[in-house]
């Protein structure tokens, strides 16, 4: 994939990613909700507040971002978050066919659960900036503000890819450094990301944030690592092929370390 593309397209995303910030902090009249407040993590110094986990990781007890079960559009409201997932296409020839108009959970789940994020469509291979689709999720509702995310060392979710499209997903995280909200990149939506194959099976995903990297090549600034005390939103994202997607995921929980 050209690492080119994705700060035109991208940049798509994030103008409906900051409308839809936007939107969900008027209509909450959220103030200072979760904001970062980590006196230890000195700007800049992401590499240093990196959770390492020498007995591994497990779920954290105030970890569950979403489950679905609940059936709305924001994530679950627990570890002060309370952001809104939100679904994007490229307008190049990309279609999400379900859900069929903004971002809604949808019936069938992981783990026999009732409900899950499903998405299906088609992308198109159309050039640089036919950039797929991405689904994603702010931890908070309010613009500007950071999520604090130190106190934990990753995310795990369940996912699967039945059917003969796209199984390679894009799990990203944007932080200060890489959303234009941070107000620090010159060359912003390099987010930080790990790539991940599906299967046919729902199958449960470990994403450490020390294994997260970005895109070789470009992003102003390109620190170190993600900085888990000052991220925004976590997302999920296909495409740069032409190919029908059917992609589910569920049970998005932040991970920490086995004490
Ligand atoms: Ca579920």
């Amino acid at each position: 994939m050209n690492p080119r593309f994705e700060p035109r397209l991208l940049f798509v995303v994030g103008r409906t990613l900051s409308a839809l910030s936007l939107a969900a902090g008027f209509g909450l009249g959220a103030g200072c909700v979760g904001k970062s407040q980590t006196p230890a993590a000195a700007p800049g110094a992401a590499g240093g507040e990196m959770a390492k986990c020498r007995r591994g990781v497990q779920p954290a007890v105030d970890g569950l971002i979403d489950d679905f079960e609940d059936g709305t559009n924001q994530v679950a409201t627990m570890g002060e978050r309370d952001g809104y997932w939100y679904q994007s296409a490229d307008q190049l020839g990309t279609k999400i066919t379900h859900p069929p108009e903004s971002f809604a959970a949808s019936e069938g789940g992981a783990n026999g659960s009732a409900m899950s994020a499903h998405l299906t469509g088609h992308t198109v291979a159309a050039g640089d900036q036919a950039w797929g689709v991405e689904f994603g999720g702010n931890f908070l509702s309010a613009k500007g503000e950071f999520y604090d995310a130190s106190r934990y060392a990753g995310i795990s979710f369940r996912a699967k890819a039945p059917g003969k499209g796209i199984k390679g997903v894009r799990v990203n995280l944007s932080d200060v450094n890489t959303h234009p909200e941070g107000a620090t990149c010159k060359a912003c939506y390099n987010h930080f990301r790990k790539d991940v194959n599906l299967t046919g099976e729902w199958k449960e995903y470990r994403v450490l944030f020390s294994e997260l990297q970005q895109r070789p090549g470009w992003g102003d600034p390109r620190p170190e690592s993600v900085t888990p005390s000052k991220l925004i939103s976590v997302t999920f994202a296909v495409g740069g092929v032409d190919s029908d997607f059917d992609i589910w995921v569920d049970d998005i929980q932040f991970l920490e370390c086995k004490k």
